[in-house]
């Protein structure tokens, strides 16, 4: 009987929020070569679709994700450790700079265990709600790694340097309630809520200013490497840009008339 094939990685669209699912539930949606590919495609689709407002990104089963393949990588190291590690440059990088750099809000829906890369794309996400039982470990060091997946740059960020560090090196794992303590997620909830929170919080940001919240992701990102003169020179023309937005100058009239904005992302 001929196999049927399932994708690694599923999107559905309600109204204007994609949910994109990492769908390998028996491996923890460990990353493989296969998964990162079609995650990598589906989120640029999502980036480019103008009817989508906001994104989730959660994974199947008791995992958000663990991270690498590490049955895959083992393979490609004894294949060729010069070229094991292409997958960061050809996938991971591309992967993080897609949900930091996508123009509309994301929304991590961390349903359960969430483990080295998938850490980092969790905090390359604009807002991070976890299940209560969701075990986090950053787990690079136990195989022998440093972070990657933008995490050198976003856990600090997150956590200020001093937890980073203590993350990374000893990799202790830790639940929910300590990641909503120590910056890692914004809130945790239920685990039988989870989804419907990630989906309320992600219609909420669908219905907003998504050009707004596009220069706001520009602005947080590139203003953390700027001088506060250089900051203020960007946010001037970001709000320039915004001026001429039919959300803005809707939103300034409806003030005006005592009436509620609606914002349809142009
Ligand atoms: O080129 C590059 O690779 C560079 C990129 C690196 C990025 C990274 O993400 S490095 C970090 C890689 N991830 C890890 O090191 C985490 C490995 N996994 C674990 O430590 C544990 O599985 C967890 C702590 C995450 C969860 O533990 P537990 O007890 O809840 O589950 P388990 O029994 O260990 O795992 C269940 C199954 O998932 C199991 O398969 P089996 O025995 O039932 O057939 C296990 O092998 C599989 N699995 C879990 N994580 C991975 C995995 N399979 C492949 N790769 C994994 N990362």
């Amino acid at each position: 009987m001929a196999e049927t094939y399932s994708p690694p990685v599923r999107c559905t669209t309600t109204d204007a929020v994609a949910t994109i699912t990492l769908d390998q539930s028996a491996q923890l949606n460990a990353l493989t070569t296969d998964a990162k590919r079609e995650l990598l495609a589906l989120l640029l689709a999502a980036a480019a679709d103008d009817a989508i407002r906001a994104v989730v990104l959660t994974g199947s089963g008791r995992a958000f994700c663990a991270g690498q393949d590490l049955a895959e990588h083992a393979n490609a190291l004894a294949a060729d450790p010069g070229a094991a590690f292409d997958t960061v440059t050809e996938h991971y990088n591309p992967i993080v700079a897609s949900l930091a750099g996508m123009p509309k809000p994301v929304v991590a829906a961390i349903n359960g265990v969430c483990a080295g890369a998938g850490i980092g794309f969790a905090l390359a996400c604009d807002y991070r709600v976890a299940a209560r039982s969701a075990k986090f470990s950053a787990a690079f060091a136990g195989v022998g790694l440093t972070a990657d997946s933008g995490l050198s740059w976003s856990l600090q960020r997150a956590v200020g340097a001093s937890r980073a560090s203590a993350m990374l090196m000893l990799g202790r794992p830790f639940g929910a309630e300590e990641a909503a303590s120590t910056g890692v997620v914004h809130e945790v909830v239920d685990d039988i809520e989870l989804e419907s929170r990630a989906t309320a919080v992600a219609t909420q940001l669908a219905n907003g200013p998504t050009l707004a919240f596009a220069a706001m992701k520009t602005a947080l990102r590139r203003a953390a490497s700027m001088s506060l003169e250089d900051t203020l020179a960007m946010e001037a023309q970001l709000q320039s840009g915004l001026a001429l937005s039919s959300d803005h100058q809707s939103a300034v009239q409806a003030f005006m008339n005592k009436s509620r904005p609606q914002f349809e992302g142009r």
